[in-house]
């Protein structure tokens, strides 16, 4: 009902209460009296996904009328977060909403937080994948996002004295407003199995036939996306596990009722938990299945759309530019082989050819934990097709190789798709690489150290396809959504052309040097951290000063992330408190969140450090209040939501060439904090932009911690030589901070004395003096608030709308 009042543009308030209306009695089946919250959420959420569709419909159209080249992003993870304000501010239907809500007795703000949290990602590739697809709509790029639509996405946080404990996160539990069921998209999916060679009458091969053991059907779920004043809106199709057979009567009326619903179980396991290890091996034959599930279900969608409209696959590269976000659909570079060949009877030549202009892959880390591969017995079991198919390619890659003459045996190992040392296993990044005609790193530094790192040998015989394309954010939900009063006053200030350009926020620098704009943008960074303050109150039970500085260091737990390295300065700087009362302390409060992946011990134990260093902290009347440490539970993009526009200080301070870009980084700045920060990831270029004087870099470079490792780096001496560092190690070590179990942080501490890969120790006193460096900045709030406003006018550029029109035009081809 509410799609017959398609007035997609301006509505008026009463329109929108009319449509609210008729969708809560004829979409939810209530009556106002009995309306729950939720049934408003509902009923919302279904007025504005009507006003969509219109647009949706024509832009689908509109591409296919004029045979526009589609983009394919293949991503395990989109981490998309709520959905409802961010369609508001994007139909610009915000404020109507709101007093529609309002004159039905609703209150927006409070229904929005009853949205769930659409988690089906870890963290940074995850969000990255999330803003991509509202650039791609927002820049006007045809494009489609696959990916697995979990029941279970990341974890819950809960902390529990301390630790954290994970419990399941149901999101999908009171259904999914903004999904569209495509049961007729479905596609059959198999695993293991043989190969069979079908022979001509002549005893030519002719072609080879998997004949899989088992089969699952994957089944579309659309979600459409919306991008800035829905210029566009493009689609988020997930992928869902369905049996063939629903239940096996055989074995059920034999009375084997488990056995019955064996097929239903796996076909279900492969869409029911999201694997929350970011950076780190998930390894098991359940993460292989779900990679290869959501691969093969979006080819052969791909396939289909392609065929059905050209009636040939020798143009697919002309129209389609399928995407890899990560290894994690690497097997779709085999997969694409085998429907080429074995489905639609290409030879191996044409389908390579196809195959390698079809796909661009992107790397999103160089630790070699996070690397991929696969045991050569589990790849051949599961997917045996597809193991002949890599060694054909392997095959002609290592002839490609050696007949330059210019690789050494060493060489053409590292550039082999299987590893032959140890296991034998598949590399799925190598894989990736072969596979495509362009591989992507996510930072300038990073993309340099995959040149020289990971990527080395397969660089030097492709050159020219490695290239950079630096991280970015949407702006809409980084800024816009989130931040309504800077929004508000930079519109005041510069008028609202930033809205549509991000990159005309540049405009706002003159006011840096502007007496009564510095106050009201403090006047609206206050408002935010009250808020924050609001939450941590109402959560925590701890109460902050909002005119302290707010220090915040949010992101995944991590070794390389260095959480430690901010934790031990919060103990070294309470030693000193507590040794200089007399000194003018810059009152502070440190913020942590993030989740550690439940099988990471030392992340684990770094959150419950956080917690026991808070509760000493906090609790200790020497102090007086100048220090707090809030470890804030369960970070996820809601929260985010709130603590960016909250802080005055962002931690960047990952050991450098170890974090491959960063994004929360650029959130932060546009949300006006300075940066602490290492010369790591997108941080260089960051310096680049803000300039020099408008973030606070310390520590060792890329380059410095690859001698220091190679040298012998001895993290003893260093400690010995840091009063404070050995004093704060000290004391965790000893107990000082968890008298009940004395010995909880003896290894941890321990481990920086006998190697501190981190360069924990060596980074320790350049991070302190740092610190100090702020303070002092600090305590000139008018120089501070100018830095400030010269962050947010100079972060432009890190919109995911200018990394999309790169990729765009330098990998997909497609016109922007
Ligand atoms: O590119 C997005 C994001 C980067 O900003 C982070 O620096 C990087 O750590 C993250 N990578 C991962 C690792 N996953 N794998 N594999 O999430 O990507």
């Amino acid at each position: 009902p509410s799609a017959s009042l398609p007035d997609l543009d301006h509505p008026d308030p009463q329109t929108l209460a009319s449509e609210v209306l008729m969708a809560l009695k004829y979409r939810v089946g209530k009556d106002v009296s009995v309306a729950t919250p939720y049934d408003w959420l509902t009923a919302s959420i279904k007025v504005v996904r009507d006003r969509v569709i219109d647009h949706w419909i024509s832009a689908t159209k509109e591409t296919y009328e004029q045979q526009e080249k589609r983009v394919y992003y293949l991503s395990l993870e989109f981490l998309i977060g709520r959905l409802m304000r961010d369609a508001f501010s994007n139909l610009d239907i915000m404020e109507p909403m709101r007093q529609a809500l309002s004159s039905l007795g609703v209150d927006l703000d409070e229904i929005a937080t009853l949205e769930p949290d659409a988690a089906l990602g870890n963290g940074g590739l995850g969000r990255l994948a999330a803003c991509f697809m509202e650039s791609m709509a927002t820049v006007d790029v045809p494009a489609h996002g696959y990916g697995i639509r979990y029941a279970n996405g990341m974890f819950r946080q809960e902390i529990h004295d301390g630790w954290q404990v994970e419990l399941p996160e149901t999101w999908l539990d009171h259904g999914n407003s903004w999904e569209f069921e495509r049961r007729e998209r479905s596609f059959e999916v198999g695993f293991g199995g043989s190969v069979e060679s079908v022979t001509a009458r002549d005893g030519r091969l002719e072609r080879h036939v998997w004949k899989p053991m088992e089969h699952v059907l994957a089944v579309a779920y659309d979600t459409p996306v919306v991008g800035w004043k829905a210029k566009r809106v493009n689609t988020l199709r997930l992928w869902s596990g369905m049996p063939v057979d629903p239940i096996l009567l055989d074995k059920f009326n034999a009375g084997d009722h488990i056995g019955a619903l064996a097929e239903s179980n796996k076909a279900d396991a492969l869409s029911r938990v999201l694997y929350p290890a970011d950076s780190h091996k998930a390894g098991q034959e359940l993460r292989l299945r779900q990679e290869y599930f959501f691969s093969t279900a979006s080819l052969q969608d791909i396939l289909q759309r392609h065929l059905s409209q050209y009636g040939e696959l020798d143009s697919l590269p002309d129209k389609a530019a399928i995407h890899l976000n990560d290894t994690h659909p690497a097997v779709a570079v085999p997969e694409l082989m085998r429907l080429l060949m074995d489905v639609h009877g290409m030879d191996f030549a044409k389908a390579w050819d196809i195959t390698k202009r079809t796909f661009a892959y992107t790397n999103h880390t160089l630790l070699p934990e996070a690397l991929e591969s696969w045991p050569v017995p589990l790849f051949e079991r599961l997917l045996p097709r597809h193991m002949q198919i890599v060694y054909a390619i392997n095959a002609e890659v290592l002839q490609e190789a050696r007949s330059t003459g210019r690789f050494s045996g060493d060489q053409i190992a590292a550039i082999s798709l299987i590893q032959e040392n140890g296991d034998r296993r598949v590399r799925m990044g190598n894989l990736a690489f072969v596979g495509s005609h362009s591989i992507n790193g996510v930072s300038a530094l990073h993309t340099e150290l995959m040149k020289q790192t990971v990527f080395a040998d397969l660089h030097q015989l492709y050159p020219d396809r490695i290239n950079n394309k630096t991280n970015g954010i949407t702006p809409r939900r980084w800024l816009i959504q989130c931040n309504t009063g800077l929004t508000a006053l930079t519109r005041e200030a510069i008028g609202g052309r930033f809205l549509d350009d991000i990159e005309a926020i540049r405009d706002l620098d003159r006011f840096a040097d502007d007496a009564a704009f510095r106050k009201k943008f403090a006047a609206v960074k206050r408002a935010n951290k009250v808020r924050l303050a609001k939450l941590v109150a109402d959560r925590l039970g701890i109460r902050l000063d909002p005119s302290a500085l707010f220090d915040i260091q949010i992101k995944r737990i991590h070794e390389y992330k260095r959480q430690l390295l901010n934790i031990l300065e919060a103990v070294a700087l309470y030693d000193q408190i507590r040794s200089h009362p007399e000194k003018d302390w810059t009152p502070r409060v440190k913020f942590f969140g993030g989740k550690a992946a439940p099988s990471y011990h030392n992340a684990k134990l770094i959150i419950k450090l956080a917690n026991d260093v808070a509760k000493v902290i906090n609790g200790d009347p020497a102090v007086r209040g100048l220090l707090k440490v809030v470890f804030v539970p369960n970070y996820n993009v809601s929260l985010a939501e709130i603590m960016m526009p909250a802080a005055d200080l962002s931690e960047q301070i990952s050991t450098a060439g170890m974090e491959a870009s960063g994004t929360g980084n650029m959130k932060f700045g546009l949300n006006g904090a300075l940066t602490i920060g290492t010369l790591d990831g997108a941080n260089v270029e960051m310096k680049e932009h803000v300039g020099d004087n408008n973030i606070f870099i310390f520590g060792l470079k890329a380059d410095e911690v690859a001698e220091r490792r190679r040298n012998g780096y001895q993290p003893r001496a260093v400690i010995e030589g840091s009063p404070e560092l050995a004093q704060a190690i000290s004391a965790i070590s000893s107990g000082v901070f968890s008298p009940h179990d004395p010995d909880r942080y003896r290894d941890l501490m321990n481990g920086l004395y006998d190697s501190d890969w981190f360069m924990v120790a060596a980074d320790f006193d350049a991070y302190a003096a740092k610190q100090r460096e702020v303070d002092a900045v600090w305590n000139d709030s008018a120089d501070w608030n100018a830095r400030a406003i010269r962050n947010v006018a100079r972060m432009g550029w890190f919109s995911s709308d200018r990394t999309i029109r790169q990729y765009a035009k330098e990998i997909w081809n497609v016109p922007v």
